[in-house]
């Protein structure tokens, strides 16, 4: 397809780029991922509900519709993994053959990357999803005041305040007292209405008796059922050519008083001793990791290079009290070029393209005009991907010259 085109070199091996779609009603469309540049597509049923199989056919027409747009649905993200997986409720082992089968399925179809995350209760959260940066622009972002003030004032959830300290309380009271109903009512909505693919979404009550399951259950019972899961996955996947690749927490720290065990390098290690089969893996996200400092990105890039089947770059900026907001791709805390510089060394030792998609974006330009989903407005992700891509393109030819 690309023989009119000059060649940079090493193109087999450059990252595949790709964009997330939600689907028929995202309003950012398949040919808008076309033209950002993006050869693979980044999808999910998204309609069959939480712990049922995927069939071949509504996976077939999930393929032809991203084929008929000249890409290819190179990754899963997600097959949810249902919460009476995480929480061992009897019948679980039922959602477990039903994943075996939707992978086997998935497999079918030539599909052959499958991300999921073990988040309890909530997938990624943020307070504030339009968060007005200095050139106008509108980031999400994740402050902690106004998430303990969710929790100890609006939730109410029991023993929550002797999780937090005294003085972080005072300062979490003053700002829940400065905020309206209207803005009380949006924080609520933000947290747990659930953002765009979460596939979960709550009243307060649900919320509350949702939280309740995890009664009992803490970080290493929350692991021994991660490790009890990928144990009766990745054979399945192996033998059938797939690869899983767990997206990490986001944020990656514990709340709500629930455990979260994909937060930091030795979380991942632990993954990876207790099933060392390459198709346990990751999705390497940089927004997520990036938000604790002690996690250092290139370090695990080189620590788990061969692994990574699925790449999400984005940089937060955070601050001490533990807010962070999605920056620019290049900016904030994450040292993207080394990040990138990693990556490219991998994927040339593992002869292999990875796919990788921008992560979010900021709503800009005429998207501020629109309905977008957070985070997934077409013209920021499509800043992020140009940035990306040219990041990459550099580090390649650098190498190259330099050998
Ligand atoms: C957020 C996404 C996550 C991710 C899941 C993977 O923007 O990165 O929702 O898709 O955690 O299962």
């Amino acid at each position: 397809m690309s023989t009119f085109f000059p060649s940079y070199g090493h193109t087999e091996h450059r990252m595949q780029q790709t964009m997330r779609w939600y689907g028929p009603n995202d309003p950012v469309s398949l040919a808008d991922i076309r033209q950002a540049g993006c050869s693979g597509v980044v999808t999910a049923l998204h309609h069959i509900p939480n712990g049922e199989v995927w069939t071949i056919d509504e996976i077939n027409k999930r393929k032809q519709q991203v084929a008929d747009a000249g890409m290819v649905w190179s990754v899963v993200e997600s097959v949810p993994v249902h919460e009476d997986i995480k929480t061992q409720r009897p019948g679980f082992e039922n959602y477990i053959a039903n994943y075996q089968q939707s992978i086997r399925n998935l497999a079918a179809c030539d599909i052959r990357i499958v991300t999921y995350n073990f988040m309890p209760v909530l997938d990624w959260t943020r307070t504030d999803l339009s968060f007005e940066v200095a050139d106008g622009s509108k980031a999400l972002k994740f402050e902690m005041a106004a998430f303990v003030a969710f929790d100890l004032y609006i939730l109410q959830r029991k023993g929550a305040e002797k999780e937090y300290n005294a003085t972080n309380i005072a300062r979490d009271k003053e700002r829940f007292s400065q905020m309206t109903d209207a803005e009380k009512l949006q924080l609520q909505r933000n947290i747990i209405a659930g953002l765009p693919g979460s596939e979960e979404s709550f009243t307060i009550e649900q919320f509350q008796a949702a939280l309740d399951k995890y009664d009992g259950i803490d970080h290493a019972k929350l692991q021994q059922h991660l490790i009890y899961f990928l144990q009766q996955i990745v054979p399945v996947a192996e033998q059938h050519g797939v690869v899983l690749s767990i997206h990490p927490d986001d944020p990656p720290y514990s709340i709500l008083g629930l455990p979260r065990v994909v937060s930091t390098a030795a979380d991942v290690a632990a993954l990876v001793a207790a099933v060392p089969s390459l198709s346990n893996g990751l999705c390497f996200c940089t927004g997520s990791f990036g938000v604790i400092p002690q996690n250092n990105l290139p370090e695990m890039v080189r620590q788990f290079a061969n692994r990574i089947h699925f790449i999400h770059l984005r940089s937060t900026r955070r601050n001490e009290w533990g807010d962070f907001y999605e920056d620019n791709h290049l900016e904030g805390d994450v040292d993207m070029y080394a990040v990138i510089k990693e990556l490219v060394i991998a994927a040339q030792q593992r002869k292999i393209s990875i796919p990788v998609r921008p992560d979010h974006g900021h709503q800009m330009l005429d998207d501020l005009k629109k309905k977008t989903n957070p985070g997934y407005s077409g013209i920021g992700r499509l800043r992020g991907l140009a940035e990306i891509r040219g990041v990459e393109l550099g580090v390649l030819r650098s190498l190259q010259e330099k050998n």
